[in-house]
């Protein structure tokens, strides 16, 4: 029984665990989509005994960043930060059952019944233009496709440009199994995109959260739909089975452009509030009280992170490369989007720059540098784009983040103490932190009076009033400037 192997590994990187009689999954990538998925997977139970339906092995490559999170699980920590509770209740569970691990040894593969693919895919740009490379998405598929039993089921959760599981990803499986000598499609090949939200609710985006599927086969579907109903909540959130993997491809990629889009839309009014100095997120929460336009975004510093930054220009991606179609099937609305949105942490340094006069010589400090609240991800930053861009103006830019030590992108190390607002030119909030939203500014500014540049709606209007009154001048996205009283 596979399970004999798991123990047989779990053992091998210090782990006591007897054999279970447990199904193995491999979950290949902890980053912050894999590594909440293999969670999910080790909490699920059987809802008759109430035991753990599966032991789950987490594949990282042998980096030391592969190695590290490795490490971590091993050890019964997170290998990824986060603020959600239930992620470390999960890993506690997972650790006192001892159905959890993690190991850089693709042999691990040959044990699993189900593997899922948590690898990314990245998008480059070349000569203008949004390009993939699929080569190291097909060797990761590959890795798994060469070594699982027949019969094992593959679930793509990586978001990829429509037609990738059918067009890329198929080819490169059947071939191995025709190498393997096994019966055509008897590894089993689905696609399920990932909707994981790495915040406050991070465990509940998986477990208590819909999930679109489908299979290149309908007993790959099958064999997904049986799966993911023993993972996820599927009673209160049901399972929709689409009709094909490019259909639940294209279902990411459509959620993620959607967002870019209607968050790129408000940009242009929220300049037209500040001219106007209307109070645009007064208007916007007064919208979203009517339920059709709930969901209507709001103007900020900029539009960052892993998904939105890239996933609206795959759709381009996937219509020239994959499919062949003529130019005339484009995606303008996406590219704007995505422009729009990159524009956005340029914009609000040539306005503080107005307010400022100039940014030669200046001391700005800069609070928040991850993409956005509650998450310790920097990638993509707006923060990134407005301090490098300040720097190159002349500009000093005093750097905090409640949630960042150290900002990989430009090697800069963090102090976790608020600074020392002293001396500055400006205050800049750029990302809504739940530490500078509960921030008595007015007070920590002491006698200083920089201006306070609200980037991203952070300072409520208790806030903002209590500055003006202190006779600080007061600029904030899709609101303009509030004079010091
Ligand atoms: N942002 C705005 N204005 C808004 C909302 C967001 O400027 O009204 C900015 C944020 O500051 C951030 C960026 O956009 O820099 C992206 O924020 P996001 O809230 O969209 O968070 P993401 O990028 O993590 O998006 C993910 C997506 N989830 C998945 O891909 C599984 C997206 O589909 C979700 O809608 C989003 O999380 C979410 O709602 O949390």
């Amino acid at each position: 029984m596979s399970s004999d192997g798991f123990s047989a590994l779990a053992a091998s990187v210090g782990r006591s665990s007897g054999p279970s009689g447990r199904p193995v999954v491999c979950v290949q990538g902890l980053g912050f989509v894999g590594s909440a998925m293999a969670l999910a997977v080790a909490s699920a139970r059987d809802p008759k005994t109430g035991q753990p339906l599966y032991d789950v092995i987490g594949v990282e490559l042998s980096t030391p960043d592969g190695r590290a999170k490795v490490s971590a699980v091993n050890a019964g920590e997170l290998p990824v930060r986060s603020s959600d509770p239930k992620m470390a209740e999960a890993m506690a569970r997972a650790r006192s059952t001892g159905n959890l691990i993690a190991v850089t040894s693709d042999e691990a593969y040959r044990l699993a019944k189900v593997a899922i693919i948590d690898v990314h895919l990245d998008l480059l740009q070349e000569g203008g233009k949004p390009k993939v490379k699929y080569d190291g998405l097909k060797a990761a598929v590959r890795s798994v496709a060469e070594r699982v039993p027949e019969g094992a089921l593959l679930i793509v959760e990586t978001t990829v440009p429509p037609g990738t599981c059918e067009k890329v990803l198929a080819p490169e499986i059947d071939a191995i199994i025709a190498q393997r000598g096994l019966p055509p499609k008897s590894i089993l090949l689905a696609h399920s995109y990932e909707r994981v939200m790495p915040g406050s609710e991070y465990f509940d985006s998986i477990v208590n959260f819909w999930r679109v599927y489908s299979g290149h086969t309908p007993a790959a579907a099958d064999a997904c739909e049986k799966f993911l109903s023993g993972v996820v909540n599927a009673e209160k959130y049901p399972l929709t089975r689409v009709g094909s993997t490019t259909a639940s491809e294209m279902g990411k990629v459509l959620e993620n452009s959607y967002r870019a889009m209607t968050i790129a839309f408000m940009e242009e009014w929220g300049r037209f509030a500040e001219e106007l100095n209307v109070d645009l997120m007064e208007v916007v929460s007064a919208i979203r009280k009517r339920p059709t336009h709930s969901n209507i975004r709001q103007p900020g510093f900029g539009v960052g992170g892993y998904c939105l930054t890239k996933d609206p220009l795959f759709a381009t991606v996937a219509a020239r490369d994959l499919f062949g179609l003529p130019e005339s099937v484009n995606f303008p609305f996406c590219k704007e989007a995505v422009a729009a949105n990159n524009a956005m942490p340029i914009r609000c340094l040539n306005r503080l720059e107005g307010l400022l006069g100039s940014l030669k010589g200046k001391r700005l400090v800069l609070l928040g540098v991850s993409y956005r609240q509650d998450v310790a991800d920097t990638r993509y930053s707006p923060s990134e784009d407005f301090v490098r861009e300040a720097e190159k103006r002349g500009a000093t830019v005093v750097c905090h983040d409640p949630l960042v030590v150290h900002w990989t992108e430009l090697d800069r190390k963090l102090e976790p103490e608020l600074p020392d607002p002293s001396g500055a030119d400006a205050v800049v909030f750029a990302v809504p932190h739940r530490e500078y939203q509960t921030l008595n500014v007015a007070s920590w500014l002491g006698k200083s009076r920089p201006v306070i540049f609200d980037g991203n709606a952070v300072l409520s209007k208790p806030q903002r009033s209590a500055l003006t009154q202190a006779g600080a001048r007061v600029f904030s996205i899709g609101r303009g400037e509030e004079a010091a009283s």
